[in-house]
């Protein structure tokens, strides 16, 4: 595919990038949208590669796996237990708001959000349908039965234990070197292979198989729309880039699409 119309740089032409975003999303009947942590970053929920990619004085691949739980899920719970605190305070942002407004604009028919979070603010925001990638914070996950059920809101103890079968409880979220949920993976394959448009939001786009849904959508010829505070491997791929946090570009773009409603 030939860049030449590629559009925005960190330098300027952000306003020729917003008037080309609206202009795709408005000739994109099917839009898919991937967001990572740095949606929910203005709501106070921390990213995990931002501040030096380090989780507890480690690397992130290193601790968010089975073999550390299986070392220590004292631990590994104890960080996931102040996470699920800092869940309850957190509401979502204008950015997920926009993500909404974007939904109901298009129709849920037409709209699939697919994210990478794990902390819920999407649904919380009023988004419909969303394809949870690497799970949810609120949910655990039992080693022996296989139960999932919602714990969001409860506090568990750092080595909580099946009311059921009482074998050990995990968090229900993806940890390195585990599949993504069957369903969830497939559908969101299947919302990038139709959509026309793919908008890509607050990820650092490292990740596999989730980055590569961004490939999936060039592959289709998708139009990619990134929106981030700065570049990533996606940036080489996206017809067109909006610098910026996405409280903010986020509302902005989604204005600018409805302002042409009366025209
Ligand atoms: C803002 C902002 C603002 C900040 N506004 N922007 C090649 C192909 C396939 C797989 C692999 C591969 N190479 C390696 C793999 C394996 C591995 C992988 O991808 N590793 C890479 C790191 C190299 N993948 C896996 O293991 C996956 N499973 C798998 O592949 O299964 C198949 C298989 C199994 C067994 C054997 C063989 C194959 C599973 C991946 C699970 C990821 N899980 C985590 C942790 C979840 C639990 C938890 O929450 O603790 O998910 S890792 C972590 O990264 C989390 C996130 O969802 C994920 C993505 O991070 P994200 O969202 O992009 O956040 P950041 O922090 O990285 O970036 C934030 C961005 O926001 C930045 O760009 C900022 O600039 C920006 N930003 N403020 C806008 N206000
Ligand atoms: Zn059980």
């Amino acid at each position: 595919m030939n860049h030449s119309s590629q559009a925005n740089t960190q330098q300027g032409g952000q306003e020729e990038a917003f008037e080309l975003a609206v202009n795709l999303l408005r000739s994109s009947r099917r839009v898919a949208v991937l967001t990572g942590a740095g949606v929910s970053a203005e709501s106070g929920v921390p990213t995990f590669r931002d501040a030096g990619g380090l989780w507890e004085g480690h690397r992130v691949e290193d601790v968010a796996c089975p073999e550390a739980f299986e070392r220590n899920p004292a631990f590994v719970w104890k960080f996931y237990n102040q996470r699920r605190a800092g869940l309850k305070t957190v509401l979502p942002n204008a950015g997920h708001h926009a993500l909404v407004d974007l939904e109901q604009r298009l129709g849920t028919g037409n709209f699939t959000l697919i994210t990478q979070n794990v902390d819920g603010l999407h649904r919380a925001a009023g988004s419909v349908r969303i394809l949870e990638l690497h799970g949810n914070l609120g949910r655990t996950r039992c080693t022996g039965c296989s139960r999932v059920e919602d714990r969001s809101g409860e506090t568990l103890t750092d080595l909580p234990a099946c009311p059921h079968c009482q074998s050990p409880l995990r968090p229900d979220i993806v940890w390195f070197g585990e599949v993504l949920p069957a369903k969830a993976w497939e559908e969101a394959e299947e919302a990038v292979r139709n959509c026309r448009c793919l908008l890509v939001v607050g990820t650092s786009a490292v990740v596999y198989p989730a980055a590569g849904l961004i490939y999936l959508a060039r592959a289709v010829n998708a139009a990619v729309i990134e929106i981030n505070r700065e570049n990533t491997p996606a940036s080489s791929l996206a017809r067109v880039s909006l610098f910026g946090p996405s409280g903010q570009i986020l509302p902005q773009l989604v204005t600018r699409l409805g302002a042409g409603d009366d025209a």
